[in-house]
């Protein structure tokens, strides 16, 4: 509740809609996921600081780092050993289910291109062109399908090679001077060390197979070779996986561009079917979004007594219909509860990741259908609607007839809809950027040696029931334009920026003079949104073409990164690939890493040296501004500019 009782603020969040939506949680006594947390304190230490261990049946083992206690588990596993397995199992987690949504396009693809689908079909072939030159497979006097079939081939082979080349997609995305090394590093590694994990990943699915094998009770008890698998891994997710995603979408549904939404709860409407679409794989709600403009739905709806069929997006589902086909956005992951306690859901779609499980119990006090779709993510008290890509056109109109039954048995008196919304222009591809700067990076380069731009920070990431929901997002945000830097970002960080206005045009205001003068010429906002959580590879490949353009390493750039709101393996991934990228990232809340001094050794420190990327943790968000921007500058004085 409000620490000072005026009802305006409330330490749970600072998005005035979440606290509108948070006063009838605690009227009505609904849980959430902040009545939770309450009833998981005190949440156990050794968790928090890495060092439990329940690999076997030996245990459970746990270490008190400050030697109060054993120093080792039963099998003799030290601190650091549990540690690291533990941070590059979660990794593997977060890389496998970001590079199993790519397989999943990438299969989609291949039927595409075979004709063994037709429910989809090849909508941006400017990228399906763009991609396969990239990967040097033939496209002159080919047919699109003919060319997409190879696409799909080359990645999928990414996936279930066995040699020990480099996958395909990171060799031909990832500059050159990054790759080379990344080559150096393994060999350096090996020769100082004796360290004989590599970091170029082989197959998407071989690495995170070997983590799970090499944290297997009696396997790798280096912490050094287990932190390397851990960023080959990762690795493989960003120049793989979320590349493989983030591609196979674009060609399937279109590449986004540039265009203006609105972002909240206010997006909700009181005269139609509201469907919320939640989750991370687009392939389903790109449909769903299509769907909804058929008569036959449009009638149906009608005839229910409502105004339309009112598709919405929430987290990396909403962000990826947000940006191609220009749905509102209701919100981010802590608004998930939140959007059916307005009383106006009339379903609730999702896919798979980033899902509560509360949100079937909850969904059960309203009339909202909460419907899931996947085998992968399936929830008790849901009703499962199994998606299979060839029937799509079919399966999205029985969810938009669910959705539309339930729209007459709404409760009037129920629904609260808080009228918070904001206008966010959106859309901010690779492709895009480029177009705006004149087709090459060279404009933002120019912009960047003089001073006009100091530099560019990456933001990923969620919500955190720890961090005051979008508190970090905005004030983090805010501080570095307002220092002249630019914010690029994906996830439910994008969402909350959004949320927060700073997508929209009036935040040019809130910039330093050069980023504002840019901004202004250019018409675009100061803060860039980029995608969803697997389009964090969009953001490497613009740190990629910049750096192609000066003939420089990644980890030369003026270039930093902030995880700040982070809750889920995926981020462990995403920061990880972006620290192997040469990047340094910002964490907060403090990873699961500090009961390790070695491990936090190498991730802090040591991996500077190494990978040019590294971690840092810290708490307020003014100095996380301070010292992402000492980052930057560090880097500025480095290159001589
Ligand atoms: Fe304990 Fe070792 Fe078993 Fe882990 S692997 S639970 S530290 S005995
Ligand atoms: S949805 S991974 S809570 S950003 Fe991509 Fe948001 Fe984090 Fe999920």
């Amino acid at each position: 509740m409000c620490e000072v009782g005026c009802g305006k603020h409330d330490h749970r969040s600072a998005d005035p809609a979440a606290v509108e939506m948070l006063a009838i949680a605690d009227r009505e006594q609904y849980a959430t996921q902040w009545s939770r947390y309450e009833q998981q304190q005190p949440q156990c230490s050794y968790g928090q600081l890495g060092t439990c261990c329940r690999i076997c049946s030996m245990g459970p083992c746990r270490i008190d780092p400050f030697g109060n206690g054993p120093t080792q588990g039963v099998c003799g596993a030290t601190a650091d050993t549990i540690v690291a397995r533990n941070l590059a199992r979660m990794a593997a987690v977060g890389s496998s289910s970001h590079s199993d949504h790519g397989r999943k396009a990438a299969l989609l693809l291949k039927a595409v291109a075979t004709g063994a689908n037709t429910n989809y079909r090849l909508t941006d072939t400017v990228k399906l062109t763009a991609v396969a030159d990239r990967l040097g497979i033939a496209t002159d006097g080919r047919s699109f399908p003919e060319v997409a079939g190879d696409v799909a081939d080359a990645a999928l082979n990414c996936f279930g090679k066995q040699d020990d080349e480099p996958i395909i997609f990171l060799q031909k995305f990832m500059p050159k001077r990054r790759y080379e090394h990344l080559k150096k590093m393994e060999q350096t590694l090996l020769e100082s060390t004796g360290a004989t994990t590599g970091l170029l990943p082989r197959g998407i699915d071989r690495e995170a197979v070997d983590i799970l094998h090499r944290t297997h009770f009696g396997c790798d008890a280096d912490p050094l070779s287990l932190i390397a698998q851990t960023i080959r891994c990762s690795l493989a997710d960003g120049w793989g996986g979320s590349l493989i995603a983030t591609s196979v979408q674009d060609i399937l549904l279109g590449t986004p561009t540039i265009k203006s939404i609105q972002a909240n709860l206010g997006v909700l409407e009181v005269e139609s079917v509201n469907v919320v679409v939640h989750g991370h794989e687009p392939i389903l709600s790109a449909k769903i979004v299509e769907m909804a403009q058929e008569p036959e739905i449009r009638l149906l709806a009608v005839a229910a007594g409502a105004k339309r069929v009112n598709v919405v997006g929430l987290c990396c589902t909403g962000n990826e219909v947000l940006l191609r086909q220009g749905v509102g956005m209701a919100g981010n992951e802590a608004h998930s509860e939140l959007a059916i306690m307005t009383g106006a859901v009339d379903a609730m779609i999702v896919d798979v990741q980033c899902i509560y499980p509360a949100l079937a119990d909850l969904a059960s006090c309203f009339h909202t259908r909460f419907i899931t779709t996947s085998d992968q993510a399936k929830i008790p008290g849901a009703i499962h609607i199994q998606f299979h890509e060839d029937q799509a056109d079919t399966i999205s109109r029985t969810i938009l007839k669910e959705a539309i039954a339930a729209f007459p048995r709404r409760n009037p008196a129920r629904i609260h809809i808080p009228h918070h919304t904001a206008t966010a222009i959106v859309g901010f591809t690779v492709e895009e950027i480029l177009k705006a700067l004149g087709g090459t990076p060279a404009p933002l380069i120019d912009l960047i040696v003089k001073g006009t731009i100091k530099g560019v920070a990456g933001i990923v990431g969620c919500n955190n029931v720890k961090v005051q929901q979008d508190s970090f997002h905005r004030t983090l945000t805010t501080e570095l334009i307002k220092r002249d830097i630019l914010v690029i970002g994906t996830g439910c960080w994008a969402v909350g920026a959004a949320k927060a206005g700073l997508m929209d045009l009036s935040a040019q205001e809130l910039a330093g003079d050069g980023l504002k003068s840019v901004c202004t010429s250019l018409g675009i906002p100061p803060v860039l949104h980029m995608g969803s959580c697997v389009d964090c590879s969009r953001m490497l490949v613009l740190a990629g073409a910049i750096a192609e353009h000066l003939d420089v390493d990644i980890s030369q750039l003026p270039l930093v990164g902030s995880a700040p709101e982070w809750t889920t393996e995926k981020a462990v991934a995403i920061g990880a690939y972006f620290v192997g990228s040469g990047i340094p990232v910002h964490l907060w809340p403090v990873p699961p890493i500090l009961g390790g001094a070695a491990v936090t050794r190498i991730l802090t420190q040591d991996a500077k040296e190494v990978l040019g990327g590294y971690f840092f943790v810290e708490e307020d968000p003014i100095i996380t501004a301070d010292k992402m921007e000492a980052v930057i500058m560090e880097r500025r004085a480095a290159l001589g500019i």
